[in-house]
This record gives C-alpha cells, sequence and structure tokens, in this order.
C-alpha cells in the first residue's frame, strides 16, 4: 500500500500521456497517408489528426505494458482504436445524428468536406481500422489477432458502439422516463464498450492471462460509465456555473442523466463508486507498472471539463 502510494505519487501522468499521444498521432500520421484518391484521405485525416486526448490508444498500450508486452505491439490495435472513435464522432455530428458544426475545435468533417464525403471517411476509417490490426501488428500469434478483431466488431456493431447510439436516438425528447437502467444502457455501449476493447485488446497482445484480462476488463467498464455519469456532472455544474446560479439548482429536465435521475449528491456518489472499483481491479498488478491505468481512472473522476 505505501509502495503503491509512493510509485502514484511519483507517476507524471501529464507527460505520460503526452508521449503516448505524440507517438500515437505519429503512428497514425504514417497509416493514413495523403494519397490518390486524395479528397478522401485528406477528409479521413482532418478528423483523425485533429487532436483529441488519445485515451483510447493510451488505454491500450498501457494494458499491454502493464502484462509486459511492448508500446510496438499494440500500436497497430491502439491506432484502430482511434480511428473507430473518430468515425464514430464523424458519423455522430451528421446532420441525420446530433448535427453540429464544430468537434475537436474546428468545423465538422461534413461542415468543412460535405456530408457525402464525411459518411464514406467514416466508412473507410472503420473498415481500415480492422485490416491495419491484421496487417500491422507484428509478433503476436495469429489467435491473439484474432480474438482482438473479433472483439473490436462486437464493441463496434449492433451489440456494441451501434447499439448504444440507436437507443440514445430513440430515447431523444423522454427524459427522465426513459430511466436509470435504460441510461446506463446507452451509456455502456455508446462509450464503455470502446474503452473496454481498448484495455482487453492491449492485455490479449500483450499475453495476459485469463484472470489479468477479466480484471482489466472490469476495471474499463468501470471507467467507461464513470466517464460519462462525471460528464452528466460537468454538465449540470458548468451551465449553472455559467448562468450565475448555484451548482446543482436547476437540472435540464428534458433529458436524462445521472444527476437528473438521482439527484447531484447520489450522482457524485455513484461516480466516486465506479472510479474507486476500477482502481481496486489494478490491485494485484505491480503497482509500478500499473501507475498508469491507475492516474488514467483518477484523471477522468478529477476532470472539470
Ligand atoms: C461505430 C459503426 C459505428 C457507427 C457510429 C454515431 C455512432 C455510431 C456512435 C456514437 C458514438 C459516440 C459519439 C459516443 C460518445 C463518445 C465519447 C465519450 C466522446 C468523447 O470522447 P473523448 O473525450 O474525445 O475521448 P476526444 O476528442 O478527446 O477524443
Amino acid at each position: 500500500k505505501v509502495k503503491a502510494e509512493a510509485d502514484q505519487d511519483a507517476f507524471d501522468f501529464n507527460s505520460y500521456m503526452g508521449a503516448k499521444a505524440k507517438a500515437v498521432n505519429a503512428a497514425l500520421d504514417k497509416a493514413v497517408p495523403m494519397q490518390y484518391p486524395e479528397k478522401i484521405h485528406e477528409s479521413m485525416r482532418y478528423s483523425l489528426l485533429a487532436g483529441g486526448k488519445r485515451v483510447r490508444p493510451a488505454l491500450c498500450i498501457a494494458s499491454c505494458e502493464l502484462v509486459g508486452g511492448s508500446m510496438e505491439t499494440a500500436m497497430p490495435a491502439a491506432c484502430a482504436m482511434e480511428m473507430i472513435h473518430t468515425m464514430s464522432l464523424i458519423h455522430d455530428d451528421l446532420p441525420a445524428m446530433d448535427n453540429d458544426d464544430f468537434r475537436r475545435g474546428q468545423p465538422t468533417n461534413h461542415k468543412k468536406y460535405g456530408e457525402d464525403v464525411a459518411i464514406l471517411a467514416g466508412d473507410a476509417l472503420l473498415s481500415f481500422a480492422f485490416e491495419h490490426i491484421a496487417r500491422a501488428t507484428k509478433g503476436v500469434p495469429a489467435d491473439r489477432v484474432l480474438r482482438v478483431i473479433a472483439d473490436l466488431g462486437t464493441a463496434v456493431g449492433g451489440e456494441g458502439l451501434v447499439a448504444g447510439q440507436i437507443v440514445d436516438l430513440d430515447s431523444e425528447g423522454k427524459g427522465n422516463s426513459i430511466g436509470l437502467e435504460t441510461l446506463e444502457y446507452i451509456h455502456r455501449h455508446k462509450t464503455a464498450a470502446l474503452l473496454e476493447v481498448s484495455v482487453v485488446a492491449g492485455a490479449v497482445l500483450g499475453g495476459a492471462t485469463e484472470d489479468e484480462i477479466a480484471k482489466l476488463r472490469k476495471y474499463a467498464q468501470c471507467i467507461g460509465l464513470g466517464f460519462q455519469v462525471i460528464d452528466d456532472i460537468l454538465d449540470v455544474t458548468k451551465t449553472t456555473e455559467e448562468l450565475g446560479k448555484t451548482a446543482g439548482k436547476d437540472i435540464d429536465q428534458a433529458k436524462a442523466t445521472y444527476p437528473s435521475l438521482v439527484g447531484l449528491p447520489k450522482a457524485r456518489e455513484i461516480a466516486r463508486d465506479l472510479i474507486q472499483t476500477a482502481i481496486d481491479q489494478l490491485s494485484s498488478f505491480d503497482s509500478h507498472k500499473a501507475a498508469p491505468l491507475v492516474a488514467l481512472a483518477l484523471y477522468i473522476e478529477n476532470r472539470q471539463n
């Protein structure tokens, strides 16, 4: 316990994330080069290289390193997670979905290239993600690579991200009547599923045991749901602060959120418990090697925007 705390205190989260983001950005730039037909590659690169915190790739790499694998082993899968995350944002921003004009500090893909190109850029990123894992992963037994590809398919398809998005679309305008169970379903699928497969893929590629994989899976599920609960809390506290009101007073009842369903104090308690459960999953690993994943969980808990 004392060693664990010392290891955590000594860990510099910002330089760790900075270093991983830099390596991931270089790998993405190389994986998706500018080439003919320029129009589609320019549009893919526009969203893919537009910044973003690179949380999913960092999780994939950290998990691989935790179980004894290397960054190089995890890199193609790490890049694939970011390609799929990016394509989900491109499609989510389309007029037929959320209809957003800005993303990652710049005009959304369809605003810049048109809806037709944005749809195709998403499609191309989605399929290339799978191809990239299959072709670029080196030095790993084929059965592990196959397992990662299959898991990723589950995480993004009709029982994964797409499931979360359709239930979310369906619940629009229904407010609190959707209930906590449906809200949790949406978050587990829209957000937690991709975080989960990022962590599990890194572990599988790094040669983790089934017991290690199970713990890391639980860790990722908890930070994934925790991420969304905190997002809901920040939504309330931010808007009320902007309006100069006491935080938590005016909760938007048109949209179901954790604060609107259970109240702000209970929502905060749920978030804290999720992050604690996530960190508990790491207690049997070497605390020095687990420091990045612990820090990521704490970062999710303490972020202010
Ligand atoms: C996946 C085939 C397929 C289709 C897409 C549109 C859609 C189906 C799903 C929507 C998924 C979505 C928008 C989920 C929300 C994800 C989320 C938590 C985004 C914010 O992630 P951050 O904070 O963002 O990691 P950055 O920009 O830092 O990467």
